[in-house]
């Protein structure tokens, strides 16, 4: 039954006559003026295109694998396959498998870039150093290696150790095994266990070339493979070590949206997805000397700000603030008060130098893979990461006298984040004994319908960020409790989710949790490579008992209600390909294969427990997702409510004792 509620317009966000789709009041204040300076950006590009998208490509049917083509194809039509006789749902599951393909390169190149920047300082050859060595000792002991040793010594042999994941050609994977045991049987049974990470993107590349691979079911079978070999292996690979390496994050106070940006101080924006140029920008932007020079300048000090997952790592592990999501990378140069964005990999538009001509801001690049026309290129590298800092940081100085006008809108909000999977072990646990029980046993009594990940990107194609938030009030108002990643934790922060103050919008059960642990009802866990802790908590949850011996059996669900990157789509087969339920909004990439959709989101339940589905309207997706929790509490035999005892600090301190 649908929604009453359900209508995917609502007028009270139109908030601007230049930004229809952003439900956000200081982008839209920016952008209105943004275009008077000829500042052009995503959604004026959306919007002067128009909102049409080839049927065929939007739907998965259009192959442009060889030069016989490019062949749209209609499914079941006859005359209407490709030239080489391919059916729509072999292309549509090609052209899905070569998104996870794409998806997964980026986060294990991530993870590769990290492992070797870790290898480096444990020799001393960087200005980082190990900060977790709790960490460092569980990771060493999950690879086998006696713990007995200098904690540069053990990092060293655990990082080498670990990037052999990477170019293993035999074998398995070693994270895999942190999986439930009942997880890892299914894996094994259906040969999915990934060996290296490059290994199964290089299959996958190999099997979506013409005239390989032409069974729907098994392409996905190894794009299975391949997402597994992502969220298991390179981003999980990448959020450990790099929580060695900068610290796992505790909870932390900060600031979120364009009104971070300051009037007087040299505003600097850190975009893009490694922490490791970011956390050197963050050391020497205390330097003194620094300071002296941007004083000299006119300037009363230097304001670093987040954009993206490269602002969330940094918000997570420093608290330094974020200007905003995916979708306002444009909308903060428009302000005009941005001396430079410094970018490295993944999500960065293209535009932005061409926005930045119209200010007097310097878009600089800093890595060898993702140069920019038109950006100013100074190329990072961990053996002088201080000094890359520093010079980057002294060109952005240098442009702040050339500021013109500036409109910074006044809209900002504080967030909580930080919650790492251990942070949420203590949180629920309490200082003596970490533990999942309490958690679990909220999700027995009631307390806790049950969890949902939401994650991804912001997008301009559908109502951006009204989808979210919706989704999300929806969801803690059900008494679901959320953990959200990437660029959605950032929309939902800007919304003020993420303040222990918005238990007040959730069910009385969620409501009860959150207030006698203090915590808010919407997580931040981080990053986009950061999922990989929503897969150790499930683990955990899993691992605590009373919900099921496998990950498909918890009462959880996740979605990406506006996502637009192929990372997205890799990150949601390794949540499917774990047991759990995945919607995704905006749109589904084989949606125009009846054959390969029917496998996605009903077929693939059988053999993993998780499954795809897709809606767009928020409300809907609320009730697909709770639908599902309810289901596996039914299945868990838990969905009649019992008597609730509520855990306060005095039980819980008693549990302690
Ligand atoms: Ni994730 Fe992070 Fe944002 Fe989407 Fe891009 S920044 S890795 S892909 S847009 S959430
Ligand atoms: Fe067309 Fe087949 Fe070539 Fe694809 S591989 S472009 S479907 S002929």
């Amino acid at each position: 039954m649908k929604n009453p509620k359900s209508k995917i317009q609502n007028p009270k966000f139109r908030c601007s006559t230049t930004c229809p789709e952003i439900a956000c009041e200081a982008t839209a204040k920016v952008l209105d003026r943004a275009e008077s300076k000829r500042a052009i950006t995503a959604v004026h590009r959306l919007r002067d295109r128009g909102m049409e998208t080839c049927l065929f490509g939007a739907g998965g049917t259009c192959c442009r694998n060889c030069a016989m083509g490019p062949c749209a194809i209609i499914e079941g039509v006859e005359g209407f396959e490709g030239i080489c006789g391919a059916t729509a749902g072999v292309v549509a599951a090609r052209n899905f498998c070569r998104m996870i393909a794409a998806g997964a390169a980026a986060h294990v190149d991530h993870g590769r870039e990290v492992a070797l920047t870790f290898i480096a300082t444990a020799k001393g050859e960087t200005p980082y150093e190990i900060k977790d060595e709790r960490k460092l000792h569980e990771l060493a002991q999950v690879y086998g290696i006696k713990t007995d040793k200098d904690k540069n010594q053990l990092a060293l042999e655990l990082g080498e150790k670990i990037l052999e994941e990477f170019g293993r050609q035999q074998g398995e994977i070693r994270l895999i095994r942190r999986a439930p045991q009942k997880r890892q049987e299914v894996w094994e049974k259906l040969g999915v266990i990934p060996r290296g990470t490059d290994r199964e993107i290089v299959d996958l590349m190999h099997r979506t070339h013409m005239g390989t691979d032409q069974d729907y079911r098994n392409l996905i079978h190894q794009g299975t493979r391949c997402a597994l070999a992502d969220g298991w292996g390179g981003s999980m690979i990448s959020t450990e070590l790099q929580d060695i390496l900068f610290g796992t994050p505790v909870p932390i106070r900060a600031k979120v949206n364009l009104g971070v940006l300051k009037e007087d101080e040299v505003n600097i924006a850190i975009h893009g997805h490694e922490p490791l140029l970011p956390e050197a920008m963050a050391i020497v932007a205390h330097n003194p000397e620094i300071l002296t020079y941007a004083k000299n300048k006119g300037a009363n000090g230097i304001n670093l700000i987040g954009m993206c997952c490269s602002g969330n790592e940094i918000l997570m592990r420093r608290g330094i603030p974020v200007a905003g999501s995916f979708l306002q990378q444009e909308v903060a140069i428009a302000t005009g008060a941005l001396e430079a964005m410094v970018v490295d990999v993944q999500c960065i538009m293209p535009s932005l130098p061409k926005v930045a001509r119209c200010f007097h801001t310097k878009v600089i690049t800093t890595s060898p893979k993702a140069k920019i026309s038109g950006a100013i290129h100074i190329e990072f590298s961990h053996h002088n990461a201080l000094e890359v800092a520093t010079s980057i940081i002294k060109q952005a100085i240098d442009s702040y006298p050339n500021r013109r006008e500036i409109y910074i809108p006044k809209e900002k909000m504080e967030l909580i984040a930080g919650f790492s999977h251990e942070t949420i072990n203590h949180m629920l646990g309490g200082a003596f004994r970490a533990s999942y029980r309490p958690l679990n046993d909220n999700i027995i009594n009631g307390r806790i319908r049950g969890v949902a990940g939401v994650v991804g990107c912001t997008n301009p194609r559908v109502q951006a960020e009204y989808v979210h938030t919706t989704l999300v009030k929806e969801l803690i108002a059900n008494n679901v409790l959320v953990l959200t990643t990437g660029c959605a934790a950032t929309t939902l922060a800007k919304e003020g989710l993420l303040i222990p103050e918005a238990a007040a919008q959730a069910g009385p059960g969620l409501r009860e949790v959150c207030e006698a642990v203090g915590m808010p009802p919407v997580l931040h866990m981080g990053s986009c490579v950061d999922n990989s802790r929503l897969l150790i908590s499930a683990t955990e949850i899993v691992k605590e008992g009373g919900l099921g011996d496998d990950i498909y059996q918890i009462p959880a669900a996740g979605c990406a209600p506006e996502w637009m990157s192929e990372k997205a789509v890799a990150i949601g087969q390794y949540f499917v390909g774990s047991g759990l339920l995945v919607v995704f909004g905006t749109s589904f990439p084989t949606l125009k294969s009846k054959e390969a959709t029917n496998f996605l989101f009903k077929e693939i339940e059988n053999l993993y427990g998780g499954m795809w589905a897709f809606e767009r309207d928020p409300y809907e997706i609320a009730r697909i997702m709770i639908e599902h929790i309810d289901k596996k509490r039914e299945a868990l035999g838990i969905h009649k409510k019992k008597e609730r005892v509520l855990y306060d600090m005095a039980m819980r301190r008693e549990l302690a004792a």
